[in-house]
């Protein structure tokens, strides 16, 4: 390299550095010391030396933040780590049972009130941040929690996401969010206003729009912000003791971290912590939906774990619901899948908490009445964060002379069955049962649903279809159809119509806990079916079984004991079933508990096929996982049936790789064995039977 070289590459370093730190006062410390004007001057010295002299630009030029091509679709990422959801509170009581949970599960490892990390709850996007040796590399949106869409290009355009980090790790995941503050949304809005394009309702979905722009030029004009709040993947760094030291860590390395967190100890300070925060909301730059608690000491995190995807550490506690009035234009009623009749409003379209809300639901009748509503009345209407709107309350002042009360038909406008509503029961039912296609359509939908028989591409409007033109009746017409009935309905090509039906030949091989869901007997919900699976082992046993001994299994009552004995009482649901069966649709079946109780067989339950991403297959684990010990996880593996091997060979299925994961990654890599993150462990878990 000649010597003027040399200097040029030295002024392009020098540039790039003083550019980064102008965008991090400007965008981090919201305290920018020069002028937006020097600022563009600057960075226009470095496009002319950088275009001049291509070898010397670096990926974390600012230079890089635009300029990539648009992408046809996101590409998929998969996360190493999952990306966890939280669980909700809404009241004082939640705060109290969710500490009360924490210290319970700690016993002795913890020793007085718990030390809780607080920060608030941003109303934006969850996404990962990848920094490999410090530069920027991967970002991704949060998805399903396991596999989410590669926005790299986007993330790129965000002027408070560093390039690149002083870190020598190898490996950095960031977690936060993504969102836009007020003002520049308002901006933003007059801008779309004024060149005649889109308004957003509110700033999360102007921010999700923004990120999810094909092309990133588009997103580098919509004025998005981050911020941290915790750390996912790391290789190669010691992680500080707490969340707090985290965050102080992340705000060293210069990513935005908010002002706002704290640390308190117990109930008490996550009181406090709410009340200042309520009330420091109107005037935050960003909009809020709550404020997040998490256990503060990161290995009693460890050991208090997640349950299902949330972890048992953590909690969002909302803000009290919004609230608006509007009018009360007319009352509804919609059948449900047990042919209750639920009075739905129709209301004067508001916006409260966030969206436009048209309709509600008033619950029953009674409920109606309690709430002395009449159609004409002004009333407010309520909504919480991601909660379904209703209707709180009539402004009684407000009543005009000719408000209507509501009567409940006694005919179902669907079927014109009679509406009965029994004794003691809240609620009014259709007596159609699956004479009433409302009925019809979502006891199918219920059937097919993932949970159940996981019939892909049998949604809401293909029913609607089959059900409206009589080709289907009952869930056993489903396996009964032919590709020229399916073909024949609107926006059904040959192509989707032949999917559908592998789809349901699919679903044919099951498991009894799924079959039962599916079947929608009043009360058995997904655990009670696994629990009644369990057992009696086979269908013939439990339809067999008498009140006493249906009462004998976990869980169940006399209310659901009942309600089994009802529908299987019922000869139009046994004929059902074994059109089913006649069908072909199978499931291993197994002696039951109830079955080696009685003969009293020790160990002698026959090994129960189970049906899941694991079951009979062999996995091998290596490397750390973030959200369990290795116990943790070979225990939960073999409780969905499959064996935990030491060691890889060809005849290994999966290898479930943590960080650090060292020469058993290797050899998978080496032998073609499929390789899962912990994040696609932890989703195929939960789509598996258990023992
Ligand atoms: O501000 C937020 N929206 C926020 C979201 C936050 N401050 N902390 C969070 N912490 C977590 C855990 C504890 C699971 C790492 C979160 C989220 N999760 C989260 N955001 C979206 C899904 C989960």
């Amino acid at each position: 390299m000649s010597g003027s070289e040399r200097s040029t590459e030295e002024k392009i370093a020098r540039l790039r550095e003083t550019l980064n730190e102008h965008l991090y006062r400007y965008h981090v410390l919201d305290a920018p010391t020069i002028s937006d004007a020097l600022y563009d001057g600057l960075y226009h010295e470095l496009v002319a030396l950088e275009a001049a002299h291509p070898s010397f630009v670096t990926p974390d030029s600012p230079t890089q933040r635009v300029g990539a091509k648009p992408l046809e679709a996101f590409p998929e990422v998969s996360h190493r780590v999952p990306m966890l959801s939280l669980g909700n509170a809404f009241s004082d009581d939640d705060i109290v049972a969710f500490d009360k949970r924490c210290r319970t599960s700690l016993g002795n490892a913890n020793h007085g009130d718990i030390e809780y990390a607080c920060e608030p709850k941003f109303d934006g996007l969850a996404i990962s941040l990848t920094y490999e040796r410090g530069i920027f590399v991967r970002g991704a949106t949060r998805g399903d929690g396991a596999v989410g869409e590669d926005v790299t290009q986007n993330l790129r355009t965000v002027g408070s996401i560093p390039l690149r980090i002083a870190t020598e790790a190898a490996v950095l995941e960031i977690r936060g969010e993504v969102l836009m503050q007020r003002r520049d949304f308002e901006r933003l809005n007059a801008r779309q206003a004024a060149n005649g394009e889109k308004v957003f309702v509110n700033p999360r979905n102007a921010a999700a729009g923004s990120l999810r722009q094909l092309d990133p030029t588009l997103t580098a004009e919509r004025p998005l912000s981050f911020f941290a709040y915790g750390i996912g993947a790391t290789d190669g760094v010691e992680l500080p003791s707490t969340h707090a030291a985290s965050m102080d860590m992340l705000a060293r390395l210069r990513f935005p971290v908010t002002a706002e967190r704290a640390v308190v100890l117990g109930v008490d300070g996550l009181r406090q912590y709410f009340a200042r925060i309520g009330a420091a909301r109107p005037t935050l730059p960003f909009d809020i939906d709550g404020v997040v608690y998490k256990v503060n000491n990161l290995a009693l995190q460890q050991q208090l774990g997640f349950v299902s995807r949330a972890p048992r550490f953590a909690i969002a506690h909302k803000f009290p619901a919004e609230e608006a009035t509007t009018i009360l234009e007319g009352i509804d009623v919609q059948v449900g899948r047990t042919g209750a009749v639920t009075p739905v409003a129709r209301l004067k379209p508001v916006f409260v908490g966030g969206t436009t809300v048209s309709n509600a639901t008033l619950h029953n009748e009674d409920e109606l009445r309690r709430k002395d509503l009449k159609i004409g009345d002004t009333v407010i209407v309520r909504r919480a964060g991601d909660v379904i709107p209703e209707v709180a309350s009539a402004v009684l002042a407000y009543r005009p002379v000719d408000a209507r009360e509501f009567v409940m038909p006694t005919r179902c406008p669907k079927c014109d069955s009679a509406i009965i509503r029994l004794e003691g029961e809240a609620v009014a039912r259709c007596t159609g049962g699956l004479f009433c296609p409302a009925q019809r359509k979502q006891a199918l939908l219920h059937f097919a649903q993932r949970r159940a028989m996981d019939i892909e591409g049998l949604g809401d409007k293909l029913v609607d279809q089959i059900v409206e033109h009589n080709i289907v009746h009952t869930a056993a017409d489903l396996y009964r159809l032919g590709l020229l009935a399916l073909a024949s309905l609107e926006r059904m090509a040959e192509k989707s119509a032949q999917n559908l039906l592998d789809a349901i030949a699919q679903s044919k091989q099951t498991t009894l806990a799924r079959f039962l869901f599916g079947l929608g007997i009043r009360h058995v919900g997904e655990a009670t079916a696994k629990d009644l699976a369990k057992h009696f082992g086979n269908l013939d046993r439990l339809m067999a079984a008498t009140g006493d001994e249906l009462l004998e299994v976990h869980d169940v009552g006399p209310v659901v004991a009942q309600s089994i004995r009802q529908f299987f009482d019922q000869p139009h649901n046994c004929e059902v079933v074994a059109q089913l069966r006649a069908c072909g649709i199978r499931w291993p079946e197994h002696a039951g508990v109830m079955a080696s109780a009685a003969s009293g067989a020790v160990g002698a339950v026959a090994a129960v096929e189970l049906k899941g991403p694991f079951a009979g297959k062999t996995v091998v684990l290596t490397g750390t996982l973030a959200t369990m010990s290795r116990d943790e996880a070979k225990e939960k593996l073999e409780s969905v049936g499959a064996k935990v091997a030491g060691s890889v060979s060809k005849n290994t299925h999966f290898v479930i790789a943590g960080t650090e994961a060292g020469s058993k990654l290797d050899k998978a890599q080496a032998l073609g064995v499929p390789v899962l993150s912990e994040a696609e462990f932890i989703v195929r878990l939960d789509n598996s039977e258990t023992h």
